[in-house]
């Protein structure tokens, strides 16, 4: 999922990320197929061949926040979003067909900074509050390529002081094991240093030494979404799509859904209790009326399951 202030380059880095094949096709993109303003939160299927792998990613677009005279809360329609597809993932986990459970759940939130900004801005710092328990966040510092080197050496430290001084909880890259290679070590290294993650995203290719690449065009040259020298794109690639897709997929299983279905057990039991209580109350106050007779409630049913589920968990970590 990407998510951010609006105009930060999120529609077109998602394109340029997953949605375009560059080199299949040298026709220029529809006007459709062009980037446009979001307005909704809008969910693609892409299907993507990393070295030979085969892999269905959903890509969820939202709407820009900030643009509205009143931000109260703009961050309520990402919260809902990521909380109805836990509850989905809960129903479906906890009834019949459970063999067949399609994982809607948003593993990663890409968050976009303005590098315009001084670091965090109020609304950032109230967003990532509201998102941080329910996703992993990744941040990124958009449209890079309108800072130079210091600047952005600059931002990059300022940014993560400020994450730190507010106290966000974002996606800690897991330490590597002692007996990794030098290589994948420092690989490690570079890609926590990175962050937040500064990127160029463009749909048009230009060409560079002969070569066709994706980039921008400016009278003083071309900035390159894919060189690593001007930007990380191909480390957040790479992060996100080859060595920590299994990690943030382990991390949202682990924490956050774990989070959203502790609750949800708390409150449904609370209200069964609250239930319970209020028939117990009606028999003890001797009322002529008929107690109505309760039948099994969805509720009852879920809580049931709930149970057999957590039974089945307890046994499994037993092993
Ligand atoms: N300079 C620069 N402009 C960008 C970059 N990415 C997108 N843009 C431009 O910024 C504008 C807004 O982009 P868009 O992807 O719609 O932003 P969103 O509102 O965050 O989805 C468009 O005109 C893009 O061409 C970037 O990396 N650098
Ligand atoms: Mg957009």
């Amino acid at each position: 999922m990407v998510a951010g202030e609006s105009g930060l380059g999120k529609s077109t880095l998602i394109n340029s990320l997953f949605l375009t094949d560059l080199y299949r096709g040298r026709e220029l993109p529809s006007p459709e197929e062009r980037v446009t303003q979001t307005v909704e939160i809008v969910k693609q299927t892409v299907d993507i061949q990393e070295k030979g792998v085969r892999l269905r990613l959903t890509v969820v677009d939202t709407p820009g926040f900030g643009d509205a005279i009143n931000n109260e809360e703009c961050w309520k329609p990402v919260a809902d979003y990521i909380d109805q597809q836990f509850e989905q993932y809960f129903r479906d986990e906890s009834g019949l067909n459970r063999k067949n459970l399609q994982d809607t759940r948003v593993h990663c939130c890409l968050y976009f900074l303005s590098p315009l900004g001084h670091g965090l801005r109020p609304l950032d710092v109230e967003f990532l509050r509201a998102l941080q328990d329910r996703v992993n966040i990744v941040p990124i510092l958009g449209k890079a390529d309108t800072l130079t080197p210091k600047e952005l050496i600059l931002k990059k430290t300022k940014i993560r002081e400020e994450l730190d001084y507010f106290g966000i909880q974002i996606y800690q890259f897991p330490d590597c094991d002692s007996d990794q290679d030098e290589d994948f070590k420092i690989q490690d290294m570079e890609l926590k240093k990175s962050i937040p993650f500064a990127v160029i995203g463009s749909n048009t290719v230009v060409e560079v030494n002969g070569k066709r690449v994706r980039g921008r065009l400016y009278p003083w040259g071309v900035v390159e979404v894919e060189n690593e020298k001007h930007c990380d794109f191909v480390k957040l690639r790479t992060m996100l799509i080859r060595t920590h897709m299994q990690d943030l997929k382990d991390v949202t299983r682990e924490t956050h859904y774990e989070n959203y279905r502790a609750q949800c057990i708390q409150s449904l039991t609370q209200r069964v209790v609250r239930e319970r209580n209020r028939n117990k109350l009606t028999r003890e106050s001797g009322t002529d009326f008929p107690i109505p007779s309760v039948p099994p409630s969805p509720d009852h049913e879920t809580l049931k399951l709930i149970r057999e589920k957590d039974e089945e968990v307890s046994d499994q970590s037993l092993w």
